[in-house]
This record gives C-alpha cells, structure tokens and sequence, in this order.
C-alpha cells in the first residue's frame, strides 16, 4: 500500500458517570481518532491515552507532534507500506507506543480491509463472544459503590474490577465481598498508588480471595513488584509496567507478574500485543484484555484481541452504555454477559458520519 493521507480527528465524548482513579477524575473521553487513507482502503484507530500524562507519559497533544513530526514521515517513506513494515520503520523513535499503536492499527485496519479480512482472524481468534468484566472507579461512599456494583452484575457483567488508593482499599472490597458473595469475580486495580511500605496492608487484602491486584507499586518497578509478590497471596497483575513483550518476559521470570493485563496500545499496537499474549500463555500466565474508557473505534479491535485462546479471564471490555450514553459507533451492546467479536474486514466498525460530527472538536491533515 502506499500512504495517500493521514486526518487527525479530535474527539471529545461525554462519560454517563465521572470514572475516579488513585490518579485522577475523567469526565469526558477526549482524545483523537485517526483516519488513514492507502491507494488500497482506509482505516481508523483511536488514540488510547488522554489530554494529561496521569496515566502514562503520553498525552493528546504530545501523541500529535510525534505523529506528525516523527512517524508519518517514516512510514510516508517506505515503498510498500504493510503493518509488518511498519513498527521496524517505527523502531528508532523510543517509546511513544500509544502513538505509534495508533499509527499502527489505522494501517492494520485498512490492510485487512483490502484483503477482506476480519482482524479476529488474522490475530488467531478462537471465540465468537468475550466474557464482559466492568471497571468501577472509586467512589463517595460505600453506599453509592454498592448501588453501582449491584447495577452492573443486574445487566449481566461477569467480573466486578474496583479502582483502589490508600483510603480505598479494605473497606470497599469487603463491602462488595460481603454484599454479593464470595464466589463473584472480583479484583482490584490501583494504578501505581502505593509503595513497598504498604507490604503488609496489602496483604490484609488475601482473606478476600480476589482474583489479582493490578499495577500496586510504581510504574516499571519490576523489583518492588516481585518482592511485594513474595509478601501477599493475591496474584499481581502488571498494566503500567509492561511495554513489550520482552517486558513481559521479564517480569515472569522474576515472579512480578502472575497475570497480564494487556492493552494493546500499551506495547505498541496488537503485533506486540499478540506477542505478549505467547510469551504469557506459554509460561501458563493467564492473560485478559485491559481498556481505556475508549469509544467503539478503540473497542472493536479490542474484542478481536480478547478472542485468543490466552484471555482465560474476563476483560474490561464493557460495552457502549457502560461509558457513552451515544458511542461514536454502532454501539456494542451486553448479551447474556458476552460482547459479540466483530466479524468484518478490518477492525469491523467505522465511526457513524453523524456521530463523528457531532463529537468532533477540531481536524487536520497531519499528511499528504
Ligand atoms: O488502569 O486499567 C486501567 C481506564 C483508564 C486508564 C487506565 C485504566 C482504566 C480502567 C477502565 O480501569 C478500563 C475500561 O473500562 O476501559
Ligand atoms: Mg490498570
């Protein structure tokens, strides 16, 4: 294929309910999606992180300039534009792997569109349905918590995740433990917000019988993180600390990590994605598909990736309601617990014209 033109579009999507973590509050999704134009098809992806580095080191405006500046050029230069040409033509730029995933999925998306391929198949796909897990921020009262919770598991939700910070920990998860029982999926995510320190609060988290703790410690502590594990029964889960494949690798050879939340733009794109997924499933480390409250440009693909063998635990993969009262897409929608992999060439979803006018806040040419 050969790279025609290149559109930013900035998108801003208000949440149905302000989603709190230990490092801040979102209340609307604002981010870009990407629109990619080839001699051959066209494609879309969306931008996974926000306007302010809170998350990670990128941003909306960063992600911009490196787009502009550093990749397209690189990827305007090769002869025969294909997503495996792409992330070695990528490779010199360090870091920046939410840009360069979005680069990457807007060329996956319209690559496979020319061959007429769902990216379920090409990535290996094994379900037609992923089980549905929902994210729950953190909350005024335990009282609301407990309203939302009940709310999420009445529309078929199989796995309950809370967003824990110091403060927010003991008391939320044994209220939900003790309110909807001992057998309901439960986890909790903290998003980097304690230190080694808390060891031993941590482990008062063990009689609660959750299915991990995600990202406790600091971002790339692999160290800390392995140490923490050889303290607390709850299984650690890595997000923030994995970048790659051979991150990944790392981290389970020093016992750092006994599950993997993947998120494909995390590490780059769904090449390294699926990457990441071998080297965990072939360790016997369950995997499951992470999210970033993204709209049904950045959820489809998701879904496709969340349907290989290795996610044997149910992702934050919600559906359209959960985040959106109107999503930018034909919504995904709830069944039976289970959202619906898509099917057709490509990602499987296109952003609604009328939709997309309405969300946008500002587009440019970014090339060609
Ligand atoms: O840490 O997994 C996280 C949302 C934004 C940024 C980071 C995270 C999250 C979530 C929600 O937990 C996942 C989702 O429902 O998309
Ligand atoms: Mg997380």
């Amino acid at each position: 294929m050969k790279l025609e033109r290149v559109e930013i579009v900035h998108i801003a999507l208000p949440l149905v309910t302000p989603f709190r973590t230990s490092f801040g509050t979102m209340t609307t999704k604002d981010t870009f999606l990407l629109h990619v134009v080839t001699d051959a098809a066209e494609g879309w992806s969306e931008f996974a992180a926000d306007p302010e580095p809170l998350y990670c080191s990128e941003f909306v405006a960063g992600a911009e300039i490196v787009l502009r500046d550093f990749l397209l050029p690189r990827a305007a230069a090769l002869p025969e534009l294909t997503v495996a040409a792409l992330a070695p033509a990528l490779a010199k730029i360090k870091g920046h792997e939410l840009a360069k995933a979005a680069l990457e999925t807007a060329v996956l998306d319209a690559e496979l569109r020319a061959y007429g391929m769902p990216l379920a198949t090409y990535l290996g796909a094994v379900r037609d349905r992923v089980p549905a897990g929902v994210s729950v921020g953190i909350k005024e009262s335990l009282g609301e918590l407990l309203d939302d919770v009940g709310r999420y598991l009445d529309e078929g939700y199989v796995r309950i995740k809370l967003k824990i910070e110091p403060g927010w920990d003991l008391a939320p998860v044994r209220a939900v433990r003790e309110r909807f029982g001992d057998r309901l999926p439960l986890q909790a995510d903290a998003n980097t917000a304690y230190t080694l320190a808390d060891a031993e609060h941590l482990g008062l988290l063990d009689e609660f019988g959750l299915l991990l703790i995600e990202e406790p410690l600091e971002e790339n502590n692999l160290h800390a993180h392995a140490r923490l594990q050889r303290r607390i029964a709850t299984p650690v889960c890595l997000d923030e600390s994995l970048h790659s494949a051979r991150d990944t690798a790392s981290a389970i050879a020093m016992d750092a990590c006994r599950v993997v939340n993947v998120k494909p733009a995390r590490v780059g794109g769904y090449l390294e994605a699926r990457r990441v997924h071998d080297v965990a499933h072939a360790h016997g480390v369950p995997v499951w598909c992470g999210g970033m409250l993204e709209t049904g440009i950045g959820r489809a693909p998701n879904l496709a990736l969340a349907a290989l063998p290795g996610f044997t635990l149910p992702g934050d993969t919600s559906a359209s309601g959960r985040y959106f009262a109107e999503d930018i897409t034909e919504p995904f929608v709830l069944e039976d617990g289970h959202l619906r992999v898509p099917r057709t060439p490509g990602i499987g979803t296109e952003p609604l014209p009328d939709a997309l006018r309405r969300f946008t806040t500002a587009r440019r040419v970014l090339h060609g």
